[in-house]
């Protein structure tokens, strides 16, 4: 079964529940709401929230208990493309199939749309109750997506020149940029359920593997990164053995766990069918 398939009830409720926290493109200042609302409709492949969810249920949650903290991770996510096309950074002109925000609203417009969806993102935790519960959602998306975390990634990505790039490095930058948020998109479903710390900790270290591995099979699509400094086996390789580490933190979690088992595996396809491509 295809991913969009075989989560179409998540992704409902995340388009959902997005349509409704997003400010209507009418409302004053419109300009600003049409360009959050074009980077955030249609979205892409919505795989942290679809995490956050999956975690939320794996840790004996219900899935309405994790819709604002999914739809916030997922807002973080859309700032951080929106910044990272602009000319000052990846200089990108299309974006899913569609003129970047800044190619079509103009830079200043696209940076204060980026700082749009990051308040949002923040603005809509605060309607998780109890308190104690949003102030912990709050801390570890805050964390990740900080300068020890996302920012801090896409920093050391950009000081570092081609020929200083080296394994190690990368695994810093790819598990930073990319993997902190994801694995912060599994936490927070863990907290959403309000599970043991022990089951959070194991979301935490499931979502790092994931993070990685997520970033390796990026690469393998764009030919970048890692290929530049191992051959494609190898990625390949390390991406199974990520996603093997991955699995293997859950299985305490049980039968409940069943959607993050395919989530893993769903990577891991993609996995094969980008090797394809590249044997080609
Ligand atoms: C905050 C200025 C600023 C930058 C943050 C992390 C980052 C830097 C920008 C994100 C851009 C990027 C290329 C990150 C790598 C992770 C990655 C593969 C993003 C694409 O995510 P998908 O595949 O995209 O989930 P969709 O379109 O499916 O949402």
């Amino acid at each position: 079964m295809k991913y969009e398939d075989y989560f179409a009830d998540y992704l409902k409720e995340i388009e959902k529940k997005l349509e409704e926290l997003l400010p209507a493109q009418t409302q004053y200042p419109s300009s600003i709401h049409e360009a959050m609302r074009y980077t955030v409709f249609p979205g892409g492949k919505r795989f942290r929230p679809v995490l956050t969810l999956a975690a939320c249920e794996a840790a004996g949650g219900r899935i309405r208990e994790a819709l604002i903290p999914a739809v916030s991770v997922e807002l973080i996510h859309s700032y951080s493309l929106v910044h990272d096309d602009l000319p000052a950074l990846d200089n990108d002109e299309m974006r899913r199939g569609k003129w970047t925000c800044h190619k079509r609203f103009g830079e200043a417009a696209a940076i204060l749309a980026g700082d749009g969806l990051l308040n949002l993102a923040y603005e809509v935790l605060a309607e998780v109750t109890p308190a104690s519960k949003a102030i912990r959602i709050l801390a570890a998306i805050s964390t990740a997506s900080g300068t020890c975390g996302m920012i801090g990634g896409q920093v050391v990505d950009l000081e570092t020149s081609k020929k200083d790039f080296n394994v190690p490095l990368l695994d810093y930058i790819s598990s930073h940029k990319t993997g902190k948020l994801i694995a912060a998109s599994a936490v927070c479903g863990g907290l959403a359920a309000e599970a043991a710390e022990a089951s959070v900790r194991r979301l935490q270290k499931y979502g790092e593997f994931l993070g990685l591995a997520f970033q390796l099979v990026d690469d393998l699509h764009d030919g970048d990164g890692y290929l530049h400094l191992i051959e494609a086996k190898a990625v390949v390789d390390k991406v199974r053995d990520l996603i093997a580490k991955a699995k293997k933190e859950i299985r305490a979690l049980g039968a409940r766990a069943e959607r993050l088992h395919r989530i893993a595996d769903f990577l891991l396809e993609k996995t094969s069918k980008e090797t394809h491509a590249l044997d080609r």
